[in-house]
């Protein structure tokens, strides 16, 4: 294939291009796709991202944070777990109209897609009105809706996809051996029974990790060998750097070495070619040369807005600058050519 081609134009038959997705990957073969030389695993990501994907186009989200703080969950990267002293304050859910109108907000501002966020180990059914009611509003704007509440039970599943939702966020965050020393008052079982619960529902999955929060590459090449050898690659695969939170046991981690941080976006991009990666949490502390670099490796999404749910992202203008330094081009709703 000619790398110059656009997209649109390239003739690989589409049977071709679909022999790529793989579900039975090992983790030896993950490794070593990390230790390749750095330049060849970005030709490699760069080769594969250019089969699915305009190589210039970055798809734009907006978050925020619906209900606040006060989590029964012991995550121990979180701001919002109340077994921690994070120095937050909880917060009742937002009002519907209130939601709806940070959605027209992010609208105007060029996003494509409004990821609302519960501070919740899972929804109370007495919730379950209003949150609909945020879905059909947000997606009467003609925005891509998401949602991250937590677990959910298959009632609960089921009128989420009747209301019309896109998405559904929920992470595995880490590889299943180092799952324990993160978080205790859930199992990774848990986490995937409501991932398929999702799938099953015909809502897309959006679901990814972090990265810094002390785990070895052997955990990062575990973790993202836990999403491609899903049933079905998730729609989205969000990639965070730890925001380390005082008060949390996580506090005071090192920052994770930029260049790793790259090469796991590199291999989630070979592995799930047709999956929008997203450059997530994280970006506020990163220099435009190490998200240049993450472009690069296959990342298509990022998060904008000043706010994530309860830390800071780069200014609007920053990132538009950036997004004319490196001339990308906004991606428009639905153009993910795994969307269900
Ligand atoms: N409570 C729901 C849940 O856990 O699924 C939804 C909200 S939760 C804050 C969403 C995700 O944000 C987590 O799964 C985690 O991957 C990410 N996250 C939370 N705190 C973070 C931090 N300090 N740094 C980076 N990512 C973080
Ligand atoms: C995801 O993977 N990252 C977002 C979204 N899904 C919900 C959340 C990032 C949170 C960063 C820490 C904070 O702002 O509290
Ligand atoms: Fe609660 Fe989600 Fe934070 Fe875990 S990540 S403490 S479940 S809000």
């Amino acid at each position: 294939m000619n790398i110059q081609t656009p997209v649109s134009e390239q003739s690989a038959p589409q049977s071709a291009r679909n022999a790529s997705i793989r579900h039975d990957w090992s983790r030896v073969e993950i490794e070593a796709l990390f230790a390749l030389p750095f330049n060849d695993l970005i030709f490699q990501a760069q080769t594969v991202h250019r089969e699915w994907f305009d190589p210039n186009e970055v798809q734009k989200s907006t978050l925020l944070s619906i209900k606040t703080g006060g989590c029964a969950e012991d995550c121990a990267y979180c701001s919002q777990s109340s077994k921690y002293d994070t120095g937050l304050s909880a917060s009742k859910m937002m009002e519907v109209q209130k939601v709806i109108a940070g959605a027209r907000r992010a609208k105007e501002a060029g996003s494509s897609r409004f990821c609302m966020g519960a501070g919740w180990r899972e929804p109370k059914d007495r919730d379950m009105n209003a949150i609909v009611a945020m879905i059909e509003g947000v997606r009467a704007l003609g925005m891509e809706t998401c949602m991250t509440l937590g677990m959910l039970s298959p009632e609960q599943t089921i009128r989420l996809k009747d209301a019309g939702l896109d998405y559904y966020n929920h992470n595995v965050d880490t590889s299943e051996e180092f799952y324990p020393s993160i978080i205790t008052t859930r199992t990774y079982q848990d986490r995937i029974d409501t991932l398929e619960r999702v799938r099953e529902a015909g809502i897309n999955v959006c679901s990814g990790g972090i990265l810094g929060l002390g785990e070895e590459r052997s955990d990062r090449a575990g973790m993202l060998m836990t999403l491609a050898n899903l049933t079905e690659h998730p729609q989205s695969v969000p990639i965070n750097m730890l925001i380390p939170i005082e008060g949390t046991p996580l506090g005071d981690n090192a920052q994770i070495d930029a260049i790793e941080f790259v090469r796991t976006i590199a291999v989630a991009r070979i592995m799930m070619p047709k999956s929008i990666v997203r450059l997530s949490a994280g970006r506020e502390w990163m220099s435009d040369e190490t998200q240049a670099l993450c472009f690069l490796a296959g990342a298509n999404s990022i998060f904008m807005g000043e706010e994530l749910l309860t830390t800071k992202n780069p200014a609007l203008e920053k990132d538009e600058k950036m997004f004319e330094t490196l001339g990308l081009k906004p991606m428009p709703a639905h153009s993910c050519p795994s969307e269900v």
